[in-house]
């Protein structure tokens, strides 16, 4: 059963009991269709609707999507809710969301405890509300709260949601309120859709359009839902529900939402693969090496996820630093209210740094975070192992080294692993799990444990230069770099990226990071280059200038008065120059074809990733390009893109730009495959 009846004295309760979200499926909306019926049978004096498990519902069964829709459609069984001569109550207790906020509106009353919260997230699914929200919400909380929280896709607090009139009360126990209300009262009370709809102000509407422009770029639901809603504010109830409706069901299906589900989906299948069956360690104490940027950041997860966390600093001024830089974290935690006075001494009391590497001594993992060089790495290995105790787990957060390299240096390279945060660590979801040749199965379960512990993305990775996320990166900046070489400027090709959906492109993020680990890589690589590979001098030109990026005022970009990012023409002659020196004739690329050549290259490189079992599987090269480097969510990662493509066409296409240049564009025998068998990429 997914909904459950039970009345007492004159009072109907309806339990969604649908685990571990209550879902709304074809079960629930038939068991509420159902109730309707019951309720009325009964001549009871009010039905109170909640959710099992102290959740009402977390909406729509996403699951459900890709299939034919199934009646009782949810708009038709909350219509029954409303106009049901049985009042209906929502006790909302944990979350109401999309269509389960829906039922709601479609209740007389709504009360929420305390800690709940309501909310129309369709739009991070790339759909809008399809069972009366777009309709009855702007009744409630007026037409500019209805645009934002369902443009927005973000939930609110219960304390919200009464200021907003979305809801009449919050109380500890909801359903206990809902039957104290005074049946009289409740008989007075006009349904959401009989009430007053707010008038149509072109003024909200345009605001609403403009911040959508601005913070969705790209993406279609946001904007049609404005569109659903202005059309509502002039018609019946019912037709305007019939204008949702097939916006939804458009919606629903479009490549969009099929991406956003993907994500949405593939966030929560990443799990311990089913193969490791060892159990984890238990993690209480944890040392981390190097307090810097991401010592820090690593640090102040682990503290989140209620860990002891040490520190571990080479002398006095790196204690200092590794204090300060947790200290600013925890500060600003608490300024943006993600915090309590409580809990930021909490962190602070399960904190410390020093050079004692002895006050580590119970920790049974320890990371090591400091500088990007083998030597000092196999240094701090050695050290670790000198004092930990022997079946600590010993990780380095190294980006790009060789984790099979530095387990040989210990006498158990067994209990070595690569946890691969990405800056900032703290907030970044994305955890790369590089397993070594030897690491254990206990180690790994133990990695997995602790990411999500921490509530990180975990990915497995293999061992290879730079793992899936920086190899792939590396290559998409090498096509930028190509790119810029033989004609465009950096900020046309940043451009061209970020109206492909990316907030950023690749020469503003290198910005960012700063030019000088890349060029570190670069020179680590010289030995190992293949001579024949094209090599483009001008991020080297760029280093040896002092233009590191933001951090020393200017980089691919200029920062005057260190604020916003300023085409430098000095920047635009360093790839004149070049191309001079190496006898290139420049040519003029449209947006479109630098878009085709670093996502191409990136395709490439990741399916070769796939080919060599570095990466497991075309879905967790999906995680890391959304959640670790920024590839648009609503294009659903870098391979369920390629897949919208193609393996054909891609191939085709690299075949035209292999004339050019076959070294840097030789096609993965993966491609190769999925092309001859007409087979999808991502598997
Ligand atoms: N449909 C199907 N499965 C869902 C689901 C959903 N809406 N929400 C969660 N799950 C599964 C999830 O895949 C996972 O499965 C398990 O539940 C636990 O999820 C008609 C059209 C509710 C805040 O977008 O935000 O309503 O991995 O790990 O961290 O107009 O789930 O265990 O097999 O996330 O406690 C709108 C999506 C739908 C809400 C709980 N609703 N869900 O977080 O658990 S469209 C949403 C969430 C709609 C209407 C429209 C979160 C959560 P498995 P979890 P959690």
């Amino acid at each position: 059963m997914s909904v459950t009846t039970r009345r007492e004295d004159n009072v109907g309760y309806v339990e969604i009991d649908n685990a571990p979200v209550n879902a709304i499926g074809l079960s629930v909306r038939q068991g509420l269709l159902d109730a309707v019926r019951w309720a009325e049978r009964e001549a009871l004096d009010r039905v109170i609707v909640s959710g099992k498990g102290g959740m009402f519902a977390a909406g729509a069964d996403a699951k459900e999507f890709d299939s034919a829709p199934v009646e009782p459609h949810l708009p038709d069984v909350l219509n029954q809710i409303e106009n049901s001569f049985v009042p209906w109550i929502a006790a909302i207790e944990g979350v109401a969301l999309g269509g389960g906020a829906e039922i709601a509106l479609a209740c007389r009353l709504r009360i929420m405890a305390p800690n709940a919260r309501i909310g129309f997230p369709e739009v991070t699914l790339g759909v809008i509300p399809g069972a009366g929200g777009t309709q009855r919400l702007p009744h409630l909380v007026g037409l500019t709260d209805a645009l934002n929280m369902i443009t927005s896709g973000k939930p609110m607090s219960a304390k919200a949601a009464l200021e907003k009139g979305l809801i009449q009360t919050i109380h500890d126990e909801p359903n206990y309120a809902a039957f104290m209300v005074n049946t009289e009262e409740l008989g007075c009370i006009v349904p959401t859709s009989d009430l007053p709809s707010p008038p149509v102000d072109q003024d909200v509407l345009n605001t609403a359009r403009h911040h959508v422009n601005a913070k969705s770029a790209g993406q279609i639901a946001p904007l049609r839902a404005i569109d659903v809603i202005e059309a509502g504010l002039n018609l019946p109830i019912q037709e305007g529900l019939a204008v949702e409706r097939k916006a939804f069901l458009e919606l629903r299906s479009s490549d969009q939402a099929k991406a956003l589900r993907h994500i949405f989906f593939a966030e929560r299948a990443a799990k311990l693969p089913n193969d490791i069956t060892a159990p984890p360690i238990t993690l209480e104490h944890v040392a981390i090496v190097g307090g810097g940027t991401m010592g820090s950041g690593i640090a102040y997860a682990l503290l989140n996820a209620g860990f002891r966390v040490t520190i571990l600093e080479n002398d006095a001024e790196g204690v200092e630093r590794a204090k300060e830089n947790v200290e600013t974290i925890v500060s600003a935690s608490l300024k943006r209210g993600l915090i309590s006075e409580q809990e930021a001494s909490d962190r602070k009391d399960r904190f410390s740094a020093t050079t004692d590497y002895d006050q580590a001594s119970d920790a049974t993992l320890a990371i090591e975070a400091a500088f990007e060089s083998m030597d000092v790495k196999r240094k701090i290995f050695l050290t670790l192992e000198k004092h930990l105790p022997a079946d600590a787990i010993i990780a380095s957060n190294t980006s790009y080294l060789d984790i099979n390299e530095l387990a040989s240096v210990l006498q158990e390279p067994l209990r070595v692993i690569g946890l691969h945060f990405f800056a900032p660590a703290h907030i970044m979801k994305l955890l790369e799990i590089v397993r070594g040749d030897k690491t254990s199965d206990t180690v790994i379960a133990t990695a997995f444990a602790l990411a999500k512990r921490c509530r990180k993305i975990p990915v497995m990775v293999g061992v290879c230069d730079g793992f899936v996320g920086n190899r792939i990166l590396a290559r998409y900046r090498e096509a930028a770099d190509t790119v810029f070489m033989d004609g465009s400027t950096p900020w046309e090709i940043d451009e061209a990226m970020v109206e492909f959906g990316y907030a950023m492109g690749p020469y503003a993020v290198q910005d960012l990071s700063g030019l000088d680990i890349a060029h570190a890589n670069r020179r680590r690589q010289d030995a190992t280059r293949d001579p024949a590979r094209r090599y483009i001098p001008i991020a080297d030109r760029m280093v040896e200038l002092g233009k590191l990026g933001r951090k020393t005022g200017a980089g691919w970009y200029r920062y005057p008065g260190g604020e916003g990012r300023v085409d430098d023409p000095i920047v635009a002659d360093l790839g004149i120059e070049e191309a001079h020196f190496a006898g290139i004739e420049r040519v003029e690329y449209s947006a479109d074809e630098i878009r085709q050549r670093l996502l191409l290259a990136m395709i490439n490189e990741a399916a070769d990733l796939l080919h060599e079992g570095i990466a497991q599987s075309a879905t967790d090269i999906d995680l890391v390009t959304v959640f670790g480097y920024g590839f648009p969510r609503w294009r659903g990662g870098l391979m369920h893109y390629a897949d919208t493509l193609g393996a054909a066409e891609i191939v085709k296409q690299i075949q035209q730009l292999a004339k050019e240049d076959p070294v840097a564009w030789k096609i993965s025998p993966l491609l190769k495959q999925c092309a001859d068998n007409g087979t999808r990429i991502g598997r």
